[in-house]
């Protein structure tokens, strides 16, 4: 069994890298290599109730010079079974580096959603001992005939009050001396009047339960042409697919920044999982210091293999030491404006 989170704040400073769901991360062999790695968490894919195959492919694209991905997977998973099963037998002994485990939820819909939650907090087969966070994956760009929830702001506030509701009662009922947080993956926004809409929602929300939000999920329905072929480079949706890499950066720092701020001034506890083409130490500290709690590695992933996180943990460190930071709070949070 992993060691206990006595509180995610501290937890979170420890080591503020992991993988960002979806890459790298959807069987027990790519989970074995992640628990193997120096990224301080490891995360699912988004799991559904049943296995799911996902779009036909090809349906992942990269481009040579590693700045730009798009995906249509259509939340290919083993279902939330395979995951719970292998976070009960994860070897501890494997685990050398303590990494926290956290269990990705994509639900077709609210019922499937609760319904696996039921299955994490059984209480004869006691599966919440074994997973330290639950992210709850709002922002989907690739489901064919399903809207992205977070996109849909009233609809997202009922939706995420009837869960936690659910969350806290199933919580409550078990004998788990230490909280599982909870936290949920956001879509790109782009205008000051969505991220003032979205954390209207998380401060309205019940319990104080929301621990956490992970922004940003891969940019929606961006279409990439191949010039020889004069086709596009994935089948689903007639090419559309989520971007990722370099190129979505400054969108995923306007995120964390825009959110950072807004939790700040409405003293929302909320803490922040950074994503969005990290590929270095000097990507890691951009997002630290424009508020993020942890920041998380999608495409440079899948580029690298997870010897990514080895490297841009020493390029983290080499940089804060030549700035003089002994901790990730002497500069989280802390950027000027010119
Ligand atoms: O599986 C996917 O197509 C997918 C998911 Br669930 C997600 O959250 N983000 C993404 O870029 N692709």
């Amino acid at each position: 069994m992993a060691q206990p989170i006595p509180d995610i704040t501290t937890f979170f400073a420890d080591n503020p890298l992991i993988n960002a769901s979806g890459c790298n991360c959807s069987t027990k062999g790519m989970l074995d290599i992640l628990f193997k790695s120096a990224a301080g968490s490891v995360i699912t894919k988004s799991a559904t109730l049943a296995p799911r195959n996902g779009n036909p492919e090809p349906r992942y694209w990269a481009h040579p010079d590693g700045n730009l991905t798009i995906n249509s997977m259509g939340l290919p998973n083993c279902g939330i079974q395979y995951y719970l099963d292998y976070f009960k037998r994860l070897d501890t002994s494997t685990n050398k580096y303590e990494h926290a485990r956290f269990i990705s939820l994509a639900g077709m819909t609210l019922e499937e959603n609760l319904q696996m939650l039921d299955m994490i907090f059984n209480i004869e087969t006691q599966y919440y001992m074994y997973i330290d966070v639950i992210e709850l994956n709002l922002s989907c760009p690739n489901l064919i005939g399903h809207r992205q929830l977070a996109y849909d702001f009233p609809e997202l506030e009922t939706y995420l009050s009837k869960f936690i509701i659910h969350y806290n009662k199933l919580y409550k009922a078990t004998n788990r001396h230490y909280p599982i947080y909870f936290g949920i993956k956001l879509p790109p926004y782009f205008e000051f009047w969505q991220f003032d809409a979205i954390v209207d929602i998380l401060s309205r929300l019940p319990d104080n339960y929301l621990k956490f939000v992970h922004t940003i999920n891969s940019v929606p329905n961006g279409l990439v042409i191949d010039i020889d072929t004069e086709a596009t480079v994935i089948r689903p949706k007639d090419g559309f697919g989520g971007l990722g890499g370099a190129i979505i950066k400054p969108i995923a720092l306007a995120n964390v920044r825009g959110l950072y701020t807004r939790f700040k001034a409405a003293k929302l506890e909320i803490l922040i999982i950074g994503s969005g083409g990290v590929a270095s130490g000097e990507d890691v500290f951009e997002f630290i210091l424009a508020g993020a709690s942890m920041v998380s590695i999608g495409s440079q992933l899948m580029i690298e293999g997870a010897g990514c996180f080895t490297r841009i943990l020493s390029e983290l460190t080499a940089l804060m030491e030549k700035k003089g930071y002994a901790n990730l709070d002497a500069f989280r949070g802390k950027l000027k404006n010119v």
